[in-house]
């Protein structure tokens, strides 16, 4: 009999897909290899299950996902420890127990929130009224970085409103999303979420499936634009979350000392792996040494190592191929002279996956590190003397998901609104809450998640005119 949630989801050796701890290369399981007819599968038993979960309403649907909440923090621990083994986010900091705790806080956020009708016009002649149904059945494709959080963000306002969902996580991660879907699963009724793990194949025919109606899908530009290519054929809706490259301008209004924590886990939030984490802060000259050393500072405070282990709060990068991407990066900026304050090489000594804290200062726009998302436990901070410099940088890549502005209040809030961003937050940077709307402009995306923005990107509208 199985007895945790990981032997629940596990495959068989002959058929699932090994699962190694990014930490220490461990094994530790295998996931389901679906096929695309697996796949179809899911998708006409999550059909057959929509109308009868519309028709609960949304008082017993909010019950339902009431309990499911409860069930997610009754398992939290289990969960955490065994996203911290696959992911290799640390148990501690803003990681592995706080992701467990916005997943279920998220989950009651929409369980109770709702989009009521809306009179639009009623002048004694016509009465209108803007009403929300479900869109049917929701396909949701997940990411690595955040992989149980980002899956409840997709879930969660999807079932609020009456939607069934197939949901296929990452390679990279699917046991600990799987064993999430199977905790939700005690409470919900049978096919209201069906996890499908597998590989691209997967994810490629559940975006274009023909019974598909909605794509909530977090992950790469380049998938992302396949995913708008799909839409052609099936015409789903899509919520597409794509990653960014956020700039931090630092004012010269702003204090060093103070700001310097909130920066740091801005940028390391998850060690670095994070959408909206700061990715290149351009601090103003008069201040750029104090900014640079007071991050330094906390770097060298900060421990990093297995994710177990509860003094850690910096993890491995969690794969080869974005291990490479650091490497290389950083690689680059010292070929074109930039100054590595701290870290700069792999730290082999904790394990091959594992790049320490790069702080990357007297760089310019231009190089890739400035250009290209790092995704990893590397920030470059480029001098400015000019704020119209700065905004000019900070707007001149192809993507807007967040940025941030540090310094005098009013001053900042000046500089915000010349941002080319879809959240521009004032000293701080990536924090969300699921009441405030959250998505990408220019190449990070488009349409909006959370509060009651996100309830009306998963339902379609319906006007009931008279
Ligand atoms: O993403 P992919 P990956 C960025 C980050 C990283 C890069 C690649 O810079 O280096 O993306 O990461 C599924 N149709 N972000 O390889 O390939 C795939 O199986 C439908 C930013 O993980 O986009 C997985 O479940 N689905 C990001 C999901 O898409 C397809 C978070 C994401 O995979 C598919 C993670 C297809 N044709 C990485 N091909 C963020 N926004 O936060 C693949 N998939």
């Amino acid at each position: 009999m199985p007895d945790t949630l990981l032997d629940r989801v596990s495959a068989d050796a002959a058929t699932g897909r090994d699962i190694h701890d990014p930490a220490t290369g461990e094994l530790i399981g295998r996931a389901p290899e679906a096929t695309v007819d697996d796949l179809d599968a899911a998708v006409a038993r999550a059909r057959d299950a929509q109308p009868a979960w519309e028709a609960r309403g949304h008082s017993e649907r909010t019950e339902i996902l009431l309990r499911a909440a409860d069930a997610i923090d009754a398992h939290a621990e289990e969960l955490a420890r065994l996203l911290s083994r696959e992911q290799g986010k640390p148990l501690n900091g803003p990681n592995a127990r706080f992701e467990l705790g916005a997943c279920s806080a998220w989950l009651r956020t929409s369980a109770t929130l709702a989009l009521e009708p809306e009179v639009v016009v009623d002048d004694g002649d016509t009465h209108a009224e803007l009403t929300y149904k479900a869109v049917g059945v929701v396909g949701a494709i997940g990411p690595w970085n955040w992989p149980l959080m980002i899956g409840i963000w997709q879930l969660a306002p999807a079932l609020r409103m009456g939607n069934t969902v197939v949901l296929k996580p990452s390679e990279y991660t699917p046991l600990s999303v799987l064993a999430l879907i199977g905790v939700m699963n005690e409470v919900l009724p049978k096919d209201v979420v069906i996890g499908v793990s597998g590989g691209r194949d997967v994810g490629a025919r559940l975006a274009s499936h023909p019974d598909v109606d909605k794509i909530m899908f977090t992950g790469s530009t380049a998938t992302g634009r396949k995913i708008i290519e799909s839409s052609a054929g099936n015409l789903a809706r899509l919520t597409l979350e794509l990653g960014g490259n956020d700039a931090g301008i630092v004012l010269p209004s702003a204090d060093p000392q103070a700001i310097a924590q909130d920066l740091f886990w801005g940028a390391f939030i998850n060690t670095g792996q994070t959408c909206a984490a700061l990715k290149r802060l351009y601090v103003h000259d008069s201040i750029y040494d104090q900014v640079v050393d007071a991050l330094a500072e906390i770097a060298g405070q900060t421990p990093m190592g297995n994710g177990l282990d509860e003094n850690n709060v910096l993890g491995p990068l969690q794969n080869k191929q974005q291990f490479d991407i650091v490497n290389r990066l950083v690689e680059d900026a010292k070929a074109n002279g930039a100054r590595i304050v701290t870290g700069g090489q792999p730290a082999t000594d904790l394990g091959p996956l594992f790049y320490p804290i790069t702080l990357v200062a007297d760089v310019a726009d231009g190089v890739a590190i400035v250009d290209e998302e790092q995704f990893g436990p590397t920030l470059p901070i480029i001098r400015y003397s000019d704020i119209d410099e700065a905004v000019a940088s900070a707007n001149r890549l192809d993507v807007g998901l967040g940025g941030s502005v540090w310094g005098d209040r009013d001053e900042a809030r000046a500089v915000a609104a010349r941002l080319q961003a879809g959240t521009v937050w004032i000293n701080s940077h990536g924090g969300v809450h699921p009441m405030i709307p959250f998505g990408g402009v220019k190449g990070s995306g488009y349409g909006l998640e959370f509060g009651v923005e996100g309830l009306k990107s998963v339902a379609v509208p319906q006007i009931i005119n008279g």
